[in-house]
């Protein structure tokens, strides 16, 4: 599918309403300050518990190179640029204690980058925990010791816990194959291992942090691809994490293959909760402190059914919701 310049398209839009002028300009303005938004994520974990594959799953490219057998793939701190969004990938910690103190100097001094106006580079920290092993000490190392301390205030909104390899969390035992998906046996002890990861942060720390488990999916060479599981919910969890004038950022960069996203606990429509909360923040930043009242449906319901529909079309579930978007306005 061909990629749509979201703000380009509601440019045009804008330009050819009936507003007046003052509030067109003023949109326009808004719109252009949106184009410029960055979004910056940081992705950490032990070594092979799956962030290049987890990065290849979401996004639009196979950028990161996944590691074979038991060699390291990432040694140092990868930049990958989307579009708007810029992914850092992180070298695996649990390698030896002079790898480890390298690695976690160079995430401490990438935290505590700024841009030019001075905020944080990093908006977001996604932590990859491997949910096939019982040591974790090296991911709570990670997160108690070096990403928590060194996120200043309002930490909690900037870092996020997923454990993946969910399929493999009891070697590969009380996963049903054929639905991809984990069994009542599975998902209880998945549960089990998410809310005991809460804790263990919680009493270290003092942030609540919110894990969820899923499977990046995994690809041997030559072989057919194993389906992701939970893919969009992690999204969508990424989603709501990114500061609302940067969530756009995802409508163009995201995997295209529709297979990627089909399988999920279904605890929620993932994929309509997504487009929607990405529908209301373009809207939202659009039309900030433009006086459109009445107008709002004429103006945004074709850009509501455009976004939706770009995004609908790869994660799933395109209904006629934008009618609900708009009337929470
Ligand atoms: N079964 C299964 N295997 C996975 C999953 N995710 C990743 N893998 C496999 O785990 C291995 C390591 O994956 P990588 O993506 O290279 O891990 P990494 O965290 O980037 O590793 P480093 O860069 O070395 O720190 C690869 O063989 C992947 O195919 C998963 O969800 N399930
Ligand atoms: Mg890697």
């Amino acid at each position: 599918m061909e990629k749509e310049k979201i703000y380009e398209t509601i440019e045009n839009d804008v330009m050819n309403t009936e507003l007046n002028e003052e509030t067109k300009r003023r949109m326009l303005r808004n719109i252009m300050n949106l184009k410029n938004e960055k979004m910056n994520i940081m992705i950490v974990g032990a070594t092979g518990c799956g962030k290049s594959s987890t990065i290849n799953a979401l996004f639009d490219t196979e950028i990161a190179k996944v590691g074979v057998g038991t060699d390291p793939e990432t040694m140092e701190i990868k930049k990958y640029e989307l579009d708007n969004l810029i992914l850092w990938d992180t070298p695996g910690l649990g390698d030896g204690k002079e790898a480890d103190n390298r690695h976690a100097k160079n995430i401490i001094h990438k935290l505590a980058e700024v841009d030019a106006q001075g905020k944080a580079l990093i908006d977001l920290v996604l932590v990859i925990l491997d949910g096939s092993t019982r040591d974790l000490g090296t991911s709570y190392e990670l997160i108690n010791n070096v990403i928590i301390p060194n996120l200043g205030s309002g930490n909690e909104n900037r870092i996020l816990v997923a454990i993946n390899q969910a399929d493999m969390a009891m070697k590969g035992r009380n996963w049903d194959y054929d639905k991809n998906e984990p069994n009542s046996r599975l998902k209880a002890f998945l549960d089990e291992k998410a809310e005991s990861v809460k804790n263990r942060i919680y009493e270290a720390t003092g942030v609540k942090v919110n894990p969820i488990y899923y499977s990046a999916g995994f690809k041997e060479e030559g072989e057919l691809q194993n389906r992701p599981y939970n893919l969009s919910k992690l999204l969508y969890y990424i989603v709501k994490a990114t500061p609302e004038e940067k969530r756009a950022v995802y409508v163009t960069t995201l995997n295209q293959d529709e297979n990627m996203w089909k399988d999920d606990d279904e605890l929620l429509d993932y994929g309509e909760e997504t487009r929607n909360t990405i529908v209301m923040s373009v809207i939202k930043g659009a039309s900030a402190g433009a006086k459109i009242g009445e107008q709002i449906g004429g103006v945004f319901g074709p850009i509501g059914r455009k976004v939706g529909k770009v995004v609908g079309t790869i994660v799933g579930g395109i209904g006629g919701a934008i009618c609900d978007v708009l009337s929470f306005l």
